[in-house]
């Protein structure tokens, strides 16, 4: 069975792994300080709906997932990350290394600590003495120098594939390896009014810029507001 990938990235000590564990019912490690997760988690996680054999009042034997009492239980491979922080693109905490397992995924789910209950280095603190909207910031912001990075990395080659494949293709051999397709391609290069500009001709500006759409329109995300349940954490909730 074939399923759909979901990565689970965001700040460290935000709950990733403690909503993993809820999902999946698998018992990776959860502790109360900075990067406890040292690799990533793997587990499936079921998303469940009625199923249309009640409906129509058939028995059904589905393929791609499990049908029981007339439930669906739609499989999901979730992948919980170590957790990042500002600065990881530049090797703090334990790096952005782990975003090439985070760019596997079909989606992203950036869990926030809505409490505020996390410094600027992950440690917990008296919740609101942390800001979780700046956490979310900065965590999207290394997630896109991660983009830019791999770009930059690979101007000669983009360079040379473009004289012969195009732009969108050069791009491509560079980018698919990170589940990048040449659609979400084409749409970031429309996006951005870069379609008809030669790449060697890009701006340091306009490459960022790139590296920003590419990664919200291949990596479509959703925002956890974790840790609802402390003080502080409705008033960040409506912020975020
Ligand atoms: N109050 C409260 N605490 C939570 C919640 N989710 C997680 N925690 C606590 O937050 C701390 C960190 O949880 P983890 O799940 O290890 O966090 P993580 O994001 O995986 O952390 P790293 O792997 O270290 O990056 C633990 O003490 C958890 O018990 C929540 O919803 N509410
Ligand atoms: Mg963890």
């Amino acid at each position: 069975m074939t399923s759909i990938r979901i990565g689970i990235v965001g700040k460290t000590n935000t709950g990733k792994t403690t909503f993993f564990n809820a999902a999946t019912l698998l018992d990776a490690e959860v502790q109360p300080y900075p990067f406890t997760t040292k690799e990533p988690n793997i587990g499936v996680a079921h998303v469940s709906s009625p199923c249309v054999c009640g409906e129509f009042n058939v028995d059904d034997d589905p393929r791609n997932s499990l049908c029981i009492n007339k439930m669906r239980f739609y499989p999901i491979t979730l992948i919980d990350l170590p957790g990042l922080i500002k600065g990881a693109h530049q090797g703090k905490g334990l790096g952005n290394q782990f975003l090439t397992v985070a760019a596997q995924s079909d989606a992203l789910l950036h869990v926030v600590d809505a409490s505020g209950s996390i410094d600027a280095e992950g440690n917990i603190v008296e919740p609101g003495y942390g800001d979780p909207l700046s956490d979310y910031y900065d965590i999207e912001e290394e997630l896109v120098l991660w983009y830019h990075k791999i770009i930059e990395g690979n101007r000669t080659t983009i360079e040379k594939y473009e004289k012969t494949l195009g732009l969108v293709e050069a791009l491509y051999t560079v980018l698919s390896g990170i589940k990048v397709g040449s659609t979400h391609i084409e749409k970031a290069l429309k996006l951005t009014g870069l379609i008809d500009k030669p790449f060697k001709d890009w701006t340091m500006e306009e490459t960022r810029n790139f590296a920003y759409v590419i990664r919200d329109v291949s990596k479509p995300t959703v925002v956890v507001a974790n840790k609802i349940d402390l003080d502080e954490a409705e008033k960040n909730y409506l912020r975020l």
